[in-house]
């Protein structure tokens, strides 16, 4: 297993549209593989293979607390089939935009239809913490960040702020 450089923002590679997984093979195993530890590393709770470069539709997730066994979740091509009308806020950030932060209001409950590690397919209704995270994953899929969620303002900051760090760092 290896651990991937994470892709920051304002890399264009974030805003890509991931294309649809074909076969989940040994291959693509290894993948999930790599994007738990990267992950696990970071640490965070969930990631998508567009933030290590890959614009595949993938995702993995882990809810599990410090000191509790680990509890990995992968997503091949998820699908949200359908959202509730009641919504929750809750305070996200992104392994792509570093020590940033803000309060997002999305669907308290959704739908999600996927494949999981093994091929076979499968379904989920989410809510709470979970629910959230897999709208956040799904929408790197799309090239879609949390920061395109608050405000215009908010937004431009940000990116704004990163677009200089990237320059700094520059070679
Ligand atoms: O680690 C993460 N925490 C988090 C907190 C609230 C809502 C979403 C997330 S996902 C984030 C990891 C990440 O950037 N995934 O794409
Ligand atoms: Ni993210």
């Amino acid at each position: 297993m290896t651990i991937k450089p994470l892709i920051i923002l304002p890399d264009p590679v974030l805003r890509q549209v991931s294309k649809p997984i074909e076969r989940v093979d040994a291959d693509l195993q290894r993948l999930s593989d790599d994007m738990l530890e990267t992950m696990y590393d970071a640490p965070g709770i969930g990631l998508a293979a567009i933030q290590i470069g890959i614009a595949r539709r993938m995702l993995v997730i882990d809810l599990s607390k410090e000191g509790e066994d680990k509890q990995p979740l992968v997503f091949i091509n998820p699908e949200i089939v359908s959202s509730s009308d009641d919504r929750s806020v809750y305070e996200e950030g992104c392994l792509s935009i570093p020590d940033y932060y803000a309060e997002v209001e999305r669907p308290a409950k959704v739908t999600v239809k996927y494949l999981d590690r093994e091929g076979k397919e499968q379904s989920v209704e989410a809510d709470g913490l979970l629910a959230t995270c897999l709208q956040h994953e799904i929408d790197h899929l799309n090239g879609v960040l949390f920061i395109d969620h608050i405000s215009r303002l908010k937004r431009e900051m940000v990116i704004k702020k990163f677009t200089k760090a990237s320059k700094s760092k520059a070679l």
